[in-house]
């Protein structure tokens, strides 16, 4: 009998709606993992919001609760996944725990979800990027970086298909076991493209696009990647189809819910929160739709 994988959790607790902890605990646990979450931070909701009210963890009390794990022996994880952290410290905090957490398991799984930006922008502190480049993409097995955040671990261009091989290639070449594009405007106007690779094989799939601006998902799909290659014994194919599978029927119920409610014009975030917890039959067994193609 296997035992039960468990994961350390290091990301943002939102006290109303679902990002960062909170859009990754529940559907870990819903897929059979112990989760251990830390939270880097306890804001009210999440930063699109107009009123931005909460606490920081201060580094020195997340080597206090580490530290907590360590001397009651409780440190030994099979996973570990961070998100969006806004401090160089904080992630060269980071850095540090993983080296020590490899220490009690070796074969701990580093999933890494460098949060950095999207479509050009940054909503992290510059200063953040080195320390990716440098102390934490070289210890992840896994990595979710979207477009934007590729390039800039990378520096590489990224235009087209054959560019985003390249930059998944750079970064296989920096130690990077399994790195998934999350999201790219890579496709046409309806769909957007994700990308899978480890040193075997690369798979690619189209997401049609839903109009309407989700958060959370960038943390919903690190999570669900986690639990899949777990539970599909590092089936890159498989994997990479089930997360998007999750993922589509959690926005689509998600958005048309919204719509009933404000059938048109833009839709205000609190309307628009992942709807997990009514979609926790789907989380346990996505319904495949879309395939993905090697390439
Ligand atoms: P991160 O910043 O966390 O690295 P990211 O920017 O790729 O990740 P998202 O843009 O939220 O995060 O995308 C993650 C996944 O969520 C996509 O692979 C896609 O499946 C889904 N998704 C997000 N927004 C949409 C949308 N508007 N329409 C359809 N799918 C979406
Ligand atoms: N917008 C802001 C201000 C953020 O801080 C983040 C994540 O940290 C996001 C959007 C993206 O969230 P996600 O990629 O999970 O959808
Ligand atoms: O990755 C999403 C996220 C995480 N943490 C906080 C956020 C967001 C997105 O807005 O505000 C605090």
């Amino acid at each position: 009998m296997s035992s039960t994988p468990r994961v350390l959790s290091i990301q943002s607790h939102v006290v109303h709606g679902y990002v960062g902890n909170k859009s990754a605990v529940f559907p870990l646990q819903v897929l059979g993992f112990e989760v251990d979450d830390i939270n880097t931070v306890q804001f009210s909701t999440h930063t699109g919001y107009n009123h931005i009210k909460g606490t920081v963890l201060k580094d020195n009390d997340l080597e206090e609760i580490i530290n907590g794990l360590v001397l009651n022996e409780v440190d030994y994880y099979t996973h570990f996944l961070t998100g969006y952290s806004r401090s160089p410290e904080s992630l060269k905090q980071i850095a540090k725990i993983i080296k020590n957490l490899r220490v009690k398991n070796p074969d701990l799984v580093y999933v890494c979800d460098p949060v950095m930006g999207d479509h050009g922008k940054l909503y992290v502190p510059e200063s953040i990027v080195p320390v990716y480049c440098d102390d934490v993409v070289p210890l992840a097995d896994i990595l979710t970086p979207n477009q934007f955040e590729a390039k800039l671990l990378t520096g590489l261009p990224m235009e087209n298909l054959d560019d985003s091989l390249k930059v998944i290639q750079a970064l296989h070449d920096r130690g990077v076991k399994t790195v998934v594009l999350s999201s790219t405007e890579l496709g046409d106007d309806d769909n957007m493209i994700g990308l899978a690779s480890n040193k075997d094989e690369c798979y690619k799939i189209e997401i049609p696009k839903v109009d309407a601006i989700f958060t959370g998902t960038g943390d919903l799909f690190a999570a669900l990647f986690l639990a899949w290659s777990h539970k599909t014994k590092n089936n890159l194919k498989l994997t990479l189809e089930q997360t998007i599978a999750t993922l589509q029927a959690i926005i689509k119920d998600t958005y048309d819910r919204a719509r009933q409610i404000q059938p048109s014009g833009r839709i205000p975030p609190s309307l628009i929160e992942l709807r997990l917890v009514q979609n926790k039959r789907t989380i346990e067994e996505p319904k495949i739709t879309i395939t993905a193609v090697e390439i």
